[in-house]
């Protein structure tokens, strides 16, 4: 069998759940998200309990919301709740009081549960203690902790060399369990650290780094009060952010002007109902999105040159008065060679390829030329593509171009998305840690961290694939379903000796799993954390460099959960034992002894167990933010790239694998994607009409999609055809249903992120 052939149980079933559908939205939230809430977190967790987690999250010294990355304001919070309806689906997850008893594993083997669908997995419950999976076992069965950690230290030192094992991230962890958990895989012997930033922002953080000198982005949530013009490129936050929303509304308020640039009118882009003041409760929305720019899926590169040849050409007529002449003295490098570029641009074909008329174009151009406060924010509609790195340096050109960095109101913002990616990052969870990192980490602990880089994602998985890897260890996340070929993937992982995930809840990486396998059962966000009889506080970084402390608040759902930072210290005395020179024991003491040789270790965090305890914590260094570039000639750089675009053959088409309203990531909430009238079924695809018409094919017929990249054929099967307005010769499915068609080898120049964006398919109605 080829390995690009579908394998049981690695992918969801193909049921079609039945198709309804409704308008799209005009605007997002209000009451229908209070209900929604509501419904949510009562539903799972009780009224009592579902209410104590509400009330404690994203509130000054409770726990910080578990889904995405935005931050909270650092005045007063809302007494209505600093959360949204994403968020308290997310809380309901993990609040709920079902929990996976070894009852249920003895009656469920891991074939049957392979064969439900993610949000059938997902509802059965929290996993309740650690469960193994012996080698030809066909269920999982109970195991003492001490058991399991000495099965993969035993495990671990088998292998020839520390670089056959694998240690994965998610964006969960808190900063403690991180930065315990890459000391002990460096003291172990390897930088094989792959996380999820490498399938999400990995491309800004190239991007950014490269052009300006830190991987994040500058602006603080102040800035968009400030801001004259907001661009939003490539990011849906009424579902994905949806407290953006309230700084939108803010900001627009204060008179800012909001371009969103998207194939798809997404609603919360459009008009949003604050659901935390009465007049968005009542119905009165509040209009967001100025000029909207229905882009063709990676037109954004054309599209930025566009909008910079046009501001060139005023600048020409107005000379000093367009661009910030001084800044880009002072602080930039490259800009003659940059102008020399673009003055050979041909407008005509920039045009062409990003699908924008000349009448909008021209509108943006006259927006913008007299701003100088401007924030471009994106997320995957931009960083899941070949030339996402080029794109994302295209922002900064013009960004650079109107002095709009390191100034109040204006900046950079990649939007993350896991609520502590950013931190793990800064804890040093990396596959190619910086020099510096690692002589810190010689230093205060006593051993020498490898010096080679580790796999990425895509390199992790190839690397299973090919018999040079044979551990598999994550620390939170749904590896095979995150990542792309899922079959492919599935092999790759099939492949191991061992893997073992640190879970709070079941997941189809479980199921898809190595000769034996490990589930190891984990405290979540809202759960208490008591070492020793006190209770624990670990902390979190959100997408705007704010570390802030998070405390769990609800009775966890069985006394045989660990956290992360006690599974870590476990994992690593039962792996090093006596070879160790970190005291694992010290910080089973206590967290603040974590956060101790965190602050030794790492720039930024002096005084952190002070400073984490401050309601609504400290900002952590970021030189774009105090006007200064850390490149290698610490001057802001001016990219220039070529505008290239996907080349599509006759019939082929264009796919962006995207996220419904009713998902966090590969969690399932629901099978509705509200704000897009998609409602009970996930098994779609967005056509544009026309596409739909040159094929013969109408609404809610079934089709199989296809992907031929590398002369391999991959095939998802039965999707239902939505027509929707989305660009000629551009679909969107979901994700992770569809990352069985998103080619392990189709990935971001630079940053290795697989291209999730820009899925070259073909359509075939399915025989029924
Ligand atoms: N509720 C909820 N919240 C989440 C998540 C979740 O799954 N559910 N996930 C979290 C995570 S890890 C992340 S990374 C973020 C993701 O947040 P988003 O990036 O908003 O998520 P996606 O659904 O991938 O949406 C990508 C958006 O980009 C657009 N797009 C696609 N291709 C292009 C393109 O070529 N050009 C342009 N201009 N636009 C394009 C799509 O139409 C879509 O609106 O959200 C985080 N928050
Ligand atoms: N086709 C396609 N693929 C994509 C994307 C896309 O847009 N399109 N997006 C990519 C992006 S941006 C990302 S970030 C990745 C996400 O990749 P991952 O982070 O690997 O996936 P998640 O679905 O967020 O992981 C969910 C699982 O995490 C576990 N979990 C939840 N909370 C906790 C906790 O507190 N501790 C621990 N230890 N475990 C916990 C649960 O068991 C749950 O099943 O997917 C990527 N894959
Ligand atoms: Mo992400």
């Amino acid at each position: 069998m080829s390995d690009n052939q579908h394998t049981s149980g690695a992918e969801n079933p193909e049921h079609i759940t039945g198709l309804k559908l409704g308008p799209v939205k005009q605007s997002a939230a209000g009451l229908p998200a209070i209900i929604e809430t509501v419904k949510q977190v009562v539903g799972e967790a009780g009224i009592t309990r579902g209410w104590k987690a509400l009330a404690a999250m994203n509130k000054k010294g409770g726990f910080d919301c578990p889904s995405c990355a935005w931050p909270d304001p650092d005045d007063d919070r809302s007494a209505m709740g600093e959360y949204c309806e994403n968020g308290a689906k997310a809380i309901a997850e993990e609040a709920t009081l079902k929990k996976l008893t070894p009852e249920f594993f003895a009656q469920h083997s891991v074939q049957d549960l392979a064969t439900l669908s993610d949000f059938e997995i997902g509802r059965k419950g929290r996993i309740a203690q650690p469960m193994y999976l012996p080698q030809g076992g066909t269920h999982y069965q109970p195991i003492s902790w001490d058991e399991a950690f000495n099965k993969i230290g035993k495990a671990l030192n088998n292998l020839a060399s520390p670089d056959e094992a694998i240690f994965y991230t998610s964006g969960r962890t808190s900063n403690e369990a991180a930065f315990l958990y890459q000391l002990f895989v460096r003291e172990y012997g390897t930088n094989n650290l792959p996380d999820c930033s490498n399938m999400c922002h990995e491309s800004s953080g190239v991007a950014l780094g490269e052009s300006l000198g830190i991987g994040k982005g500058s602006v603080k949530l102040e800035d968009f009060y400030e801001a004259e013009v907001i661009i939003i490129l490539g990011q849906n936050p009424g579902t994905n952010h949806p407290r953006m929303l309230s700084a939108l509304q803010k900001a627009k308020e204060n008179g800012a002007r909001i371009i969103a640039v998207n194939p798809l009118p997404e609603t919360g882009l459009m008009a949003f109902n604050n659901p935390q003041q009465l007049k968005g409760l009542l119905g009165k929305e509040t209009h967001l999105t100025d000029i909207f720019l229905h882009i063709v899926i990676n037109g954004d590169l054309a599209l930025l040159k566009a909008i910079e040849y046009l501001l060139w050409q005023h600048e020409q007529r107005e000379p000093g008065q367009v661009f910030d002449r001084a800044f880009i003295e002072n602080n930039t490098e490259g800009y003659n060679a940059f102008i020399n570029d673009l003055q050979q641009q041909n407008l005509e074909q920039l045009i062409q390829a990003c699908g924008i008329s000349p009448e909008q174009l021209t509108e943006v151009a006259d927006l913008l030329k007299n701003k100088t406060k401007i924030i471009a924010c994106w997320a995957m509609g931009l960083t899941q593509h070949v030339n996402a790195v080029d794109t994302i340096k295209e922002i900064v050109n013009l960004l650079l171009l109107k002095g709009s960095i390191g100034k109040p109101g204006a900046g950079t913002c990649p939007v993350r998305g896991h609520s502590n990616v950013q931190g793990d990052r800064t804890m040093g969870i990396y596959e190619k840690p910086g020099q510096q990192f690692l002589n810190n980490i010689a230093a205060n602990f006593n051993f020498q961290p490898p010096q080679h880089p580790g796999y990425d994602v895509v390199e992790a998985i190839k690397a299973m694939h090919g018999g040079k890897a044979s551990v598999f260890i994550a620390m939170g996340g749904n590896f095979l379903s995150a990542t792309p070929d899922t079959n492919y993937t599935a092999t790759a992982l099939r492949k191991c000796a061992l893997t073992v995930h640190v879970s709070t809840k079941l997941n189809r990486s479980h199921l898809v799993h190595g000769d034996e396998a490990l589930i190891l059962p984990c405290l979540g966000r809202s759960d208490k954390d008591i070492l020793n009889g006190e209770e624990q506080i670990v902390s979190c970084e959100n997408s705007m460099g704010v570390v802030q402390l998070s405390k769990g608040v609800l009775q966890p759902v069985s006394d045989h959960l660990l956290s992360e930072p006690v599974i870590v210290c476990r994992l690593a005395k039962a792996t090093l034992g006596g070879r160790s020179t970190v005291n694992w024991d010290k910080y089973l003491q206590h967290y603040d002894h974590i956060r101790e040789d965190i602050e030794r270790t790492i720039p930024g965090f002096t005084d952190y167990n002070n400073r984490v305890r401050i309601p609504g914590g400290f900002y952590l260094p970021n030189c774009n933010r105090e006007g200064s570039f850390n490149t290698t000639t610490k001057k802001a750089h001016f990219n220039i790239a070529p505008v290239t675009t996907i080349h599509l053959a006759e019939n082929e088409l264009l796919m962006m694998t995207i996220r419904s309203h009713d998902q966090f990531n590969t969690t399932i909430y629901g099978l509705d994607d509200r704000y897009r009238g998609i409602y009970h079924e996930r098994r779609v695809i967005l056509m544009n009409v026309d596409d739909m018409d040159r094929r013969n094919l109408q609404q809610g017929d079934v089709v199989d999609i296809y992907n031929h990249h590398g002369g391999v054929e991959r095939i998802a099967h039965k999707f239902i055809v939505v027509p929707y307005p989305i660009p000629p010769l551009c679909t969107a499915t979901y994700f992770p249903e569809a990352n069985v068609l998103v080619p392990v080898n189709s990935v971001a120049k630079k940053s290795n992120t697989p291209v999730s964006k820009g899925v070259v398919i073909t359509v075939r109605k399915a025989s029924s």
